[in-house]
């Protein structure tokens, strides 16, 4: 055993692939609206919080605030008819064996989300009782590109962030994880996450014990 070593992750991208959902809703969302929005402009939401995501949504048009709210909302709505549908077969490949190679190593592991859904999600996906700490969209104001979420976290976990290492598939949650001083695995192409120190496809490609910072 060793001790004392965390493992954050991010949700959507690195544990499930809740994308297609957020997609389907934004697109759904922005038809109503009579905008255009298609998979390309759904790149850039990748990991962003709601808010802003509803902002490039609009592409610039600016509401009234009881209206931005009123379409989060109506947007949140169509996102939890997906969520019934999410069971355990919907871990990404490779993800289930991980948390169950970290944990067996004796690493704490916890989750550092940009979604207000996000313990809904592992409910559904039945690995709530995985984690240490959640982190999720209710958990500090500033968002990643901002290192408070993984900070949250780790606090919770009772270790620094140098003990800790932050699993993301978003730049800003790169970002956000090596402005709060913890190593950090990029899951994806280089092109968003090639500043991690370490890129990989999926956490079907890693070992847990391959992942341990150096102390
Ligand atoms: P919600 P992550 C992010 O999840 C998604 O990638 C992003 O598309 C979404 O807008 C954001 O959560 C907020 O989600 O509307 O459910 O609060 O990658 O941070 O796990
Ligand atoms: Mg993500």
């Amino acid at each position: 055993m060793i001790d004392a070593i965390g493992y954050i992750f991010d949700l959507d991208g690195v544990i499930t692939d809740t994308a297609e959902y957020h997609f389907r809703s934004w697109q759904r969302l922005a038809q109503e609206l009579g905008i255009p929005f298609d998979r390309h402009d759904n790149e850039a939401l990748r990991g962003v919080p709601r808010r802003r995501s509803l902002e490039l949504v609009l592409k610039g048009r600016e509401l009234p605030e009881d209206e931005m709210q009123r379409l989060m909302a109506r947007k949140n709505a169509y996102y939890r008819e997906f969520l019934h549908d999410i069971t355990p077969s919907d871990l990404l490949p490779g993800v289930g064996e991980f948390l169950a190679e970290a944990r067996a190593l004796g690493v704490v592991l916890g989750l550092g989300s940009a979604s207000k859904n996000a313990r809904d999600v592992l409910q559904q996906l039945q690995i709530t009782g995985l984690f240490s700490a959640i982190g999720d969209g209710y958990s500090v104001v500033n968002q990643k590109p901002a290192p408070d979420l993984f900070v949250w976290v780790a606090g919770r976990l009772d270790l620094p962030p140098d003990r800790c290492v932050v699993f993301e598939d978003a730049q800003a949650g790169i970002d956000a994880a090596k402005a709060g001083g913890f190593r950090t695995v990029g899951i994806g192409p280089a092109e968003r996450v090639g500043h991690a120190d370490r890129v990989v496809d999926g956490l079907h490609a890693l070992k847990a014990r391959d992942c341990l910072p150096s102390l």
